[in-house]
């Protein structure tokens, strides 16, 4: 049996179920195309002159990399003819990026992290794009597309996904009916589904937090992973194992396909900062993707999806994975 491709998966989800409008089939067709192209520029390494960072520093602060920037560049230049978008916003971009008068307007706002761990470009180890979609607010009289219209609550996405650049170059997708698996076949150049229905295990013996910033967690979360460390002889009665890739899209690629839970929560080094992660562009598509998979996704009390956002770039405390992990997690900040 030959498998589906993503053309032949979006249009029978247009068809059945009539989750996916067909210029939100242009859009995820674009956005898988412009990641192929990504996959195929981290590929080359040094081979391409891509490696190492540039003197420049994004919106947070951090030296970008040759090819963040790159990256960035391949979606934006892939979006803004298709006339699907009113405007895009990016990790690497300070403010929202309309679309350009030459182009025609459409109804959606794209969201970005063009590479997300590219602190792990230059040692080869597993990086990703992460995306989402929202619906632009309606303007009346062609009125400009404002950072506020990006503002919705990520229970308000159309689609999220990331491509995750590994050894293999996959594409996890939701649009709000599951999370469909594609892996990209390199002599075809198609992205061919290979899991139609992917479901997180409710339970995992498998925690993913950076362990070195133990002594600047919260009490709930130092308390949750002193109770996994202890293992079977503790009140968790396991013994659990840890992972911990430092980056998001292959950690949370993980615990998707075999369980598992994944904590960046606030800590004492900036109190002032909610977490690292950003709501918008990490957070959000991660905790559509891992609901859709049946999992859950809070900041440690509350849903992530829930969150009124009050700022483009505002970063997020983040705890998701395995349903029953992340409740008794919330369990710990619960009895707080
Ligand atoms: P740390 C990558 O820079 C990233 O944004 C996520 O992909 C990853 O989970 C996290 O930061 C890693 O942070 O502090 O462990 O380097």
């Amino acid at each position: 049996m030959t498998r589906k491709t993503l053309t032949q998966y979006l249009v029978e989800q247009q068809r059945e179920s009539g989750t996916v409008a067909p210029e939100v089939r242009l859009l995820i067709e674009v956005v898988a195309r412009a990641c192929k192209a990504i996959g195929h520029a981290v590929g080359k390494g040094a081979l391409g002159g891509v490696l190492g960072s540039l003197e420049s520093e994004n919106v947070q602060g951090e030296v970008q990399k040759k090819l963040d920037v790159m990256s960035n560049d391949i979606l934006l230049e892939a979006n803004e003819w298709g006339g699907h978008l009113a405007a895009m916003a990016s990790e690497e971009m300070e403010t929202i990026h309309p679309i350009p008068n030459r182009y025609p307007k459409g109804e959606y706002l794209l969201l970005f992290d063009p590479l997300d761990g590219s602190s792990n470009i230059d040692v080869n180890v597993s990086i990703g794009t992460i995306f989402s979609v929202l619906k632009a607010p309606h303007k009346e009289g062609g009125q400009a597309v404002t950072e506020a219209d990006f503002l919705q609550p990520g229970s308000s996405q159309v689609v999220a996904g990331y491509a995750v650049y590994g050894p293999q170059t996959m594409l996890v997708l939701t649009v709000g009916a599951g999370v469909a698996v594609f892996t990209l076949d390199r002599e075809q150049g198609a992205w061919v589904l290979t899991n139609d229905n992917l479901q997180i295990p409710a339970d995992t013996k498998e925690f993913s937090i950076n362990m070195s910033n133990m002594r600047h967690w919260d009490t709930p979360v130092k308390r949750y992973i002193d109770d996994c460390l202890a293992g079977e002889e503790g009140p968790l009665a396991k013994n659990y194992n840890m992972r911990w890739i430092a980056s998001m899209v292959a950690d949370v690629h993980r615990l998707l396909t075999r369980g598992g839970i994944f904590m960046y929560p606030w800590d004492k080094r900036e109190p002032n900062k909610p977490g690292k992660l950003r709501l918008m562009y990490e957070a959000n598509p991660m905790s559509f993707i891992v609901e859709q998979a049946g999992g859950r996704a809070i900041t440690g009390t509350e849903r992530i999806m829930d969150i009124q956002p009050d700022q483009l770039h505002q970063r997020v405390s983040v705890v998701l994975g395995s349903r029953n992990e992340v409740d008794r997690v919330k369990s710990y900040f619960d009895a707080k």
